[in-house]
């Protein structure tokens, strides 16, 4: 059986293809579990200052796959609760939570957690020909994996509503008008540009990225007030760093920096 994910380390850019193109790039427990743990080694690894996410084939990912849950009319249940809390969550949490940019690449068709997970990235860019579908409204169940917390805080309730509950696919160009994405490429060019970008932050002084996404995800629950005291708090951590230092030197000396990217 052919690697359910891929990835690639190259100058401080880990680049991870979700690789079971003939069902979308679906997520079976153990694919779930492969992620998790490239996810959490990577976090903690200061060799990777940069993500690259994307899929393999004509899909992004389609979520949960629905094979691998034994379940029919009449049967036993599985525990959903126990699915997310112990795989998709911890995803989420890593990718928003890791001190480095994770930049999504949506190749195709990003549906239920799959969408969510693309929508999780911190610069997310799709194919023109991909498709956001929340298609948990059909199966009975509600959007996981940050649905009900990233789509409302991107387009609004009104938009957040419809998608939710109608599960109707939005265009990547929609997706972009609508602020829920980056920007829409050209599918050809999807790869490339992605992998440029995110080999440029991983150039990047990544301790301020880091610092700088930190501060935008507290803002969301935090008043004004707290907001300026960790701004605070934060950039007398970044003013200490070497990176500072050698950001003005370079804009000064007219040259280009060379950052080291420590936290
Ligand atoms: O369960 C838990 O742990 C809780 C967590 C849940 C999180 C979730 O993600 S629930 C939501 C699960 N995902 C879906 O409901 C999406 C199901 N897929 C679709 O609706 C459609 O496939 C798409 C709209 C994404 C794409 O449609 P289309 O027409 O472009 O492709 P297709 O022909 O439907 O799919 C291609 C193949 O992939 C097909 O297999 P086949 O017929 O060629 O053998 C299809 O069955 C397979 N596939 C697509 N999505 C899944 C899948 N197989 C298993 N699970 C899937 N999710």
């Amino acid at each position: 059986m052919a690697d359910q994910i891929l990835t690639s380390h190259r100058d401080g850019l880990l680049a991870i293809t979700l690789n079971r193109p003939d069902r979308l790039n679906a997520f079976t427990t153990d694919m779930l579990n492969q992620f998790n743990n490239i996810l959490s080694e990577a976090a903690g690894d200061d060799q990777v200052r940069a993500m690259l996410i994307t899929g393999a084939g004509r899909g992004f990912c389609a979520g949960q796959d629905l094979n691998d849950r034994a379940v029919a009319p009449g049967g036993p249940a599985p525990d959903l609760g126990e699915s997310l809390e112990n795989r998709y969550n911890p995803a989420i949490r890593t990718i928003r939570s890791m001190p480095k940019p994770v930049v999504i690449a949506v190749n195709g068709v990003a549906a239920g957690a799959g969408a969510n997970l693309a929508l999780a990235g911190d610069i997310v860019y799709a194919a023109r020909s991909a498709r956001f579908i929340q298609s948990f409204a059909k199966i009975g169940l509600i959007p996981d994996s940050g649905g009900t917390y990233f789509l409302p805080r991107a387009v609004g309730t009104t938009r957040a509503m419809g998608l939710a509950l109608l599960g109707e696919p939005l265009s990547a160009e929609k997706a972009a008008e609508w602020g829920l994405i980056w920007e829409v490429l050209d599918d050809e060019d999807l790869r490339d540009v992605t992998t440029e970008l995110a080999r440029k932050l991983a150039a990047g002084p990544t301790g301020g990225l880091a610092k700088t996404k930190q501060a935008i995800n507290a803002s969301g629950d935090n008043s004004l007030d707290a907001q300026l005291d960790l701004e605070r708090d934060l950039q007398r951590v970044a003013g200490y760093s070497d990176d500072y230092a050698e950001g003005v030197a370079a804009f000064l000396e007219k040259r280009n920096p060379e950052f080291k990217g420590l936290r």
